[in-house]
């Protein structure tokens, strides 16, 4: 039976990721970080909760003490790291945080891997993020797509993404990049825009609520469901060798254009509920993003299932359901 250690397991994609490995027979081990309220520690881990409520350690990403524990204990065939301070507007006010979690809790994760289990597979969460503003004459990014990052989040991103790309080099450790582009699913935070707009649109439906304040409506991204994304991390550490991979849809939609797609599909008019406030706008925003994931598409056979009006009717649902 492989083993299989999922840092953020209790996070959006650590959850869909658990089901998954779960399915194809592996043992799931998680790390969780410490939280006052235990219950929402394992909220997303309902559905596979009673099979991996063992195999739970608490350890930090900045607590390199911790990660070698639990590494020496599990002794793990694959390592996903999901962990993340991943809220990009948030970065702007924790920016040092972010960076010990997101860059110097890598390190850590690859200076203990050096260490105890340096024949591990490791699948680093690398983010479109890093590319920022920067991108190919034909408007998406790649692989190699010069990276020119808009935020605290996306420079630790960058500084991690290189460590590994390092490590491979360097000592020879199977370690990939998946640089994925923005995915969502019921299980989205719901201070991210699209669980923001979904959750916030079925209140209005519902009467409970009557405005919506947001942030830039111009900002497009290229949305995916999480579903197909963690399918491809497990995909990147079946090959033989390691390699970085963009994962993305290949079409880019703006958030009006998801405002409008949510409200239109619950029969609101998006005009008369939508106001902006300068509290969620960014020091500095990355525009537009659209990537290219051929190479994910012939070297590992991935394609995604979902498209954005599937992705955003999947959470739709979720939400009326809740809500009702
Ligand atoms: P998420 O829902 O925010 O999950 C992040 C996970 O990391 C949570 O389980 C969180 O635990 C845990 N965590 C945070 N700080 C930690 C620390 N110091 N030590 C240990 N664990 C810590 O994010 P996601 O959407 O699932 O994304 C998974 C990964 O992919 C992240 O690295 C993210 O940056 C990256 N990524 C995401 C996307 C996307 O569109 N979703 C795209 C590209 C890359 P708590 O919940 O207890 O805080
Ligand atoms: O949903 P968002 O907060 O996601 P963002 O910033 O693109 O980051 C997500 O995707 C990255 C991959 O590219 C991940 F690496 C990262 O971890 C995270 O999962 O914002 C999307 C867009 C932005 O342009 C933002 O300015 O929506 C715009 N926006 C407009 N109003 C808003 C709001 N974003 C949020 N969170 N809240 C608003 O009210």
């Amino acid at each position: 039976m492989k083993r299989a250690l999922i840092t953020g397991i209790n996070g959006q994609d650590g959850s869909y990721l658990t089901e998954l490995l779960l399915e194809k027979g592996y043992k799931v081990y998680g790390i969780l970080k410490r939280n006052s309220v235990a219950e929402n520690q394992t909220a997303r881990l309902d559905d596979s909760y009673q099979q991996i409520k063992n195999n739970l350690y608490y350890a930090d990403m900045i607590d390199m003490a911790s990660l070698i524990r639990v590494l020496q204990d599990v002794q793990p065939n694959e390592i996903y790291n999901l962990a993340a301070q991943s809220h990009v507007r948030i970065s702007f006010d924790q920016p040092i945080y972010t960076a010990q979690v997101v860059a110097i809790g890598v390190m850590n994760l690859l200076e203990s891997i050096r260490t105890i289990c340096p024949k591990v597979k490791l699948y680093q969460a690398s983010s479109s993020e890093m590319f920022g503003n920067s991108f190919d004459e034909d408007g998406f990014r790649r692989e190699t797509t010069p990276m020119h990052p808009t935020s605290p989040y996306g420079c630790a991103k960058v500084f991690a993404y290189n460590l590994i790309r390092h490590y491979r080099n360097a000592y020879n450790l199977f370690a990939c990049n998946g640089i994925l582009f923005n995915h969502e699913s019921p299980r989205r935070g719901s201070n991210f825009v699209t669980n923001k707009v979904v959750k916030e649109a079925a209140k209005i439906k519902m009467g409970r609520s009557n405005k919506l304040m947001l942030g830039n409506l111009d900002a497009a991204r290229d949305w995916g469901h999480a579903e197909d994304y963690v399918y491809a991390m497990w995909l990147m550490l079946q090959q033989n060798e390691s390699d970085d991979f963009v994962c993305s849809t290949g079409v880019s939609h703006t958030v009006k254009d998801l405002v409008e797609y949510v409200f239109g599909k619950l029969d609101l008019d998006w005009k008369k509920y939508i106001g902006q406030d300068e509290r969620y706008l960014r020091p500095e925003e990355l525009n537009a993003l659209k990537g290219d994931c051929s190479k994910a598409k012939n070297v590992l056979g991935w394609k995604h299932k979902y498209t954005f009006e599937t992705m955003l009717d999947d959470m739709i649902d979720y939400w009326v359901g809740e809500l009702k």
